[in-house]
């Protein structure tokens, strides 16, 4: 490859030299703060530098609606831009060590190269997504009536085989998860017979299933509903719970928060898939209406702690055989993609952090008592505690930046990347 900008190690201590002195003197403060309540900083912080989530593949190219995609510039336009953004994105944060690929979107043509360019930039390759939402170039047989549950046994067999490729690319990536998510459904009463397409859909599954290696799981994703807008085959966690109990004890259920109606209780969804042993893992975003794609905890930061509190309380009482997957599944609109991601990863770790500084004796005496009042202001407590200085600290030992997205801007990596992408018709698709 030809030589192109990178964010300096050094850069990054220049920088933070500046910073630590300030970031010393809070994190000493909420060290003293924290001890009063009985709390340990330093369990926090290396917990929080332990946490990782995986970067979506698709999420480094500026996305769009169904009505326009805007470009931003010096946008990634192929596999390796996308790898190279990811870097940045982990150098910055130290928080985002893997990067979940989509098929046929970033289908590597040379899989070694792409796997070594990858080690390179100290990144790894967490679950692949496949992709039978959408006609893929010279795609024989359409989806436009459905793929793992469609009618025709020709097209559910192309989108089985499908799924089986995905896998054998993420197996020489070295990867251990399939995520499957199916746009299948109807728009109109009558449209599907419900029982027959679900059914159509396990025997799909099931296929998929058994090309699985025996150290891999597979990921099913539910949606409410788009792009079928009546009728969606794996609608909720619930469906997808008999689906993943049907399949197996490798089928587990993926939680894209934003793929339920407005105002679902998802924290509930969590702690009972955790409690059947079926929490696969979660695609994080935010949303206000439907499946927005906005940043992490842009849009409702409590009930991302929330969430946290289930999965802290869970690993605590070791409810876990293996630990839930993290990845963000964002579209990035009107920011530089770089900079939300950057900033979501931080979002993640920040109600990490918090629901590990919840007094759990104290919650539990008020749950015990029915004493509601207490029982949320326990949770409050937590939630309203500043942790950035333990989040900057984490980072900070990492080798990462005290401040991502100064140091990213002060860096001028986009302009850099604006000269040396020189703009093109657009190669692979993000979320659109
Ligand atoms: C879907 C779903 C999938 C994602 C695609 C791009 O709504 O969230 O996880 O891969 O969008
Ligand atoms: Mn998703
Ligand atoms: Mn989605």
């Amino acid at each position: 490859m030809t030589e192109t900008y990178r964010i300096q190690e050094a850069d990054i201590a220049t920088q933070n030299a500046k910073a630590l002195p300030a970031l010393q003197e809070d994190y000493d403060a909420l060290r003293r703060r924290l001890s009063r309540n009985g709390s340990d900083i330093e369990t926090i912080t290396s917990a929080v530098a332990a946490f990782g989530v995986a970067l979506p593949s698709w999420g480094v190219g500026t996305g769009g609606t169904r009505f326009a995609r805007y470009p931003g510039v010096g946008e990634p336009r192929h596999i390796f831009d996308k790898l190279e953004d990811c870097a940045v994105i982990n150098k910055l944060t130290r928080a985002t060590p893997t990067v979940s690929l989509h098929f046929p979107w970033d289908k590597p043509s040379d899989i070694k190269a792409t796997r070594q360019f990858a080690e390179e930039l100290g990144l790894g390759f967490d679950a692949v997504n496949s992709n039978t939402f959408q006609d893929a170039a010279g795609q024989k047989l359409s989806y436009k009536y459905g793929s793992l549950s469609h009618t025709d046994a020709a097209t559910r067999a192309q989108a089985v085989e499908h799924n089986i490729e995905c896998i054998e690319l993420g197996k020489a990536l070295g990867s251990k998860a399939l995520t499957v998510w199916i746009g299948d459904g109807s728009n109109f009463a009558g449209q599907q017979h419900f029982t027959r397409a679900l059914e159509r859909y396990l025997e799909s599954a099931k296929a998929i299933y058994a090309a699985l290696p025996a150290d891999w799981h597979m990921y099913i994703e539910h949606k409410l509903y788009e792009p079928a807008f009546y009728s969606t085959v794996i609608a909720d966690w619930g469906t997808n719970y008999l689906a993943a109990t049907q399949l197996g004890p490798k089928a587990r259920c993926l939680v894209d928060l934003g793929h339920h109606a407005p105002n679902t209780n998802i924290e509930m969804i969590v702690a009972r898939l955790i409690q059947f042993g079926k929490l696969g893992g979660f695609h994080f975003n935010d949303s206000k209406y439907g499946d927005d794609d906005l940043d992490s905890g842009s849009v409702n930061p409590f009930q991302l702690f929330l969430i946290f509190n289930e999965l802290v309380d869970a690993a605590d009482r070791g409810a876990f055989d293996v630990a839930p997957a993290y990845m963000l599944d964002q579209s990035h609109n009107v920011t530089d993609p770089i900079e939300s991601l950057m900033s979501s990863a931080i979002e993640l770790q920040r109600r990490y952090a918090q629901a590990m500084l919840i007094d759990r004796a104290r919650l539990e005496q008020a749950q015990a008592e029915n004493d509601a009042l207490m029982a949320l202001e326990t949770l409050k407590a937590a939630f309203n505690t500043d942790v950035a200085p333990i989040l900057a600290m984490a980072r900070h030992r990492k080798g990462g930046a005290i401040d991502p997205v100064g140091l990213y801007r002060w860096s001028g990596y986009r302009r850099h990347k604006q000269n040396e992408r020189p703009a093109t018709a657009r190669q692979s698709a993000g979320i659109v």
